[in-house]
């Protein structure tokens, strides 16, 4: 499929400048997801998790007049999108510490790997993905093209043809090295956190060496940060409704549905065995299923 090739090579340039250029400190954490993964939920905790300190107030909270996506940057759309530019990330006020990207783990930058700054990666069943994908990019195409079909775009995704590389080998490489190195990878489920909220927010507050205390705990913060995040109320917040991150992506386009499972009612019997089939042949001898 054209497009999709085009945007991987297209993408690929990012990787590199990022790659060449990123210094990761240890006081970094970085959010890694497959598109469409629940990235822009994943910002929205860990952003109020990490400042819950400087915004004890969730009525004047940044999340409630800005989309995730403003607070945490993207690595290669935000910060390293130009081969010729390098971004001062002192010059910024104050310097990010929190950053996100959809990079295979093969490509991150090195000091990435090899500083002790934490990785959290979520992931999210690979037919969940694939739909949320096809509406977002469908948002996105210019209304004379008319809709992507969805036949092509499903053979792509199969084919491994996507933005950031093969899905079952992006989930894979971080798979493997959460594995091997738990204290620096933390490996995520959008599934498991839509079921266990509480459970998953705490322990990526562990992960990243800001456990909730006896007195949050008592004065409600989990829950506090889990409803100012939830779907229902981000997606109906004036900012999401009607802001733009940049001048063509709609703050909108990043709340759809927010549920699991929602493939079954656009894939074909048939896509969803095929995707099964996938799955099944590149992840369960690795002991990963969705
Ligand atoms: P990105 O990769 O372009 O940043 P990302 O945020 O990962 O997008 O994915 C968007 C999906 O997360 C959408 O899923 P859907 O198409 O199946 O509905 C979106 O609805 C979902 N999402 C966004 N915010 C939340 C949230 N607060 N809770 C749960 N799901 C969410």
């Amino acid at each position: 499929m054209k497009d999709f090739g085009l945007q991987q090579g297209f993408f690929k340039v990012f990787y590199i400048s990022c790659q060449k250029h990123f210094q990761s400190l240890d006081t970094h954490d970085i959010l890694v997801t497959t598109p469409k993964a629940g990235t822009t939920w994943l910002k929205a905790w860990t952003f109020a998790l990490l400042n819950r300190d400087k915004y004890p107030n969730i009525v004047d909270h940044p999340l409630l007049t800005s989309n995730p996506h403003s607070l945490v940057p993207f690595l290669e759309y935000d910060l390293y999108y130009d081969k010729d530019f390098v971004p001062d990330l002192n010059s910024l006020s104050p310097p990010p510490k929190l950053f996100s990207t959809h990079i295979p783990y093969d490509s991150l930058p090195k000091s990435v790997k090899e500083s002790t700054c934490k990785v959290v990666y979520l992931c999210r069943d690979p037919k969940d993905t694939f739909v949320s994908h096809w509406h977002f990019t469908n948002n996105l195409r210019a209304q004379s093209r008319g809709t992507l079909p969805l036949e092509e775009a499903f053979e792509s995704f199969c084919k491994g043809v996507s933005s950031f590389g093969p899905f079952w080998e992006h989930v894979l490489g971080y798979w493997k090295k959460s594995l091997e190195r738990p204290e620096k990878i933390m490996f995520l489920k959008y599934e498991e956190m839509k079921l266990k909220p509480g459970f998953y927010l705490r322990e990526i507050a562990k992960f990243l060496e800001c456990p909730f205390s006896k007195e949050e705990e008592s004065n409600g913060v989990v829950d506090d940060i889990l409803n100012l995040c939830s779907f229902e109320k981000l997606s109906n917040l004036e900012v999401n409704k009607t802001g733009k991150v940049s001048f063509h992506m709609e703050n909108k386009y990043f709340f759809r549905l927010g549920q699991v499972g929602d493939s079954k009612n656009l894939l074909t019997t048939e896509m969803i065995e095929q995707l099964n089939a996938i799955t099944e042949t590149k992840l369960a001898t690795h002991g990963l299923s969705f």
